[in-house]
């Protein structure tokens, strides 16, 4: 039950004449957002975001042990072979975009091996008591944390402004999404 209170108008003004306009974005898959605003009212309520976790927890946890591990988290990322470099440098999670995060080497490619060393820094951020072991509740007061970043208003619900604010959510046209990476060998 979102509070009707801020709702913003739907934006179908004609494109503003600054800059450039950008480029159509490909609408062959539905975006991080488009999947967890489940009702599509253009923004994410604070369930929406939980439920998207949850069911995002389930996938990651492979064997269905009820935990997820380092491996199991980057082969939801990464794809199942894939294995970290050990000369990869460490990736940088102060780039602007989720793409540029992960390329490490700035070669406009994301390759498994980099997205691998990207996701075992988020693991080890998110693996509070560090036993090497992802609980739900983990992962999901990470989630809270990441949800209650983003939601620069405070009204408990992320809108598609707050959500593209931060960096690492941008995706770079349809070359990075979060789920489906271009992953060169
Ligand atoms: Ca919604
Ligand atoms: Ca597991
Ligand atoms: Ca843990
Ligand atoms: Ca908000």
């Amino acid at each position: 039950m979102a509070l009707a209170a801020v709702m913003l108008p739907p934006t179908s003004s004609p494109a503003k004449d600054a800059g450039t306009p950008p480029p159509p974005a490909p609408a062959r898959q539905p975006s991080v957002f488009q999947k967890t605003d489940t009702d599509g009212d253009g923004n994410i309520a604070a369930a929406e975001f939980q439920a998207h976790r949850d069911a995002r927890f389930k996938d990651m946890d492979a064997n269905s042990d009820g935990v997820v591990v380092t491996e199991e988290y980057a082969a939801f990322f990464c794809g199942a072979n894939a294995r970290a470099d050990k000369e990869a440098k460490p990736a940088r999670t102060e780039e602007t975009t989720l793409f540029e995060t992960m390329d490490a080497n700035d070669n406009g490619f994301v390759t498994a091996p980099e997205c691998v060393v990207y996701r075992i820094v988020i693991f080890r951020q998110l693996d509070a008591n560090g036993d090497g072991k992802l609980t739900p509740e983990e992962f999901a007061a990470g989630a809270s944390k990441r949800f209650t970043a983003m939601d620069a208003d405070k009204d408990n619900t992320v809108a598609k402004e707050e959500f593209d604010a931060v960096g690492v959510n941008k995706e770079r046209g349809s070359r990075a999404s979060e789920t489906n990476l271009p992953v060169a060998r």
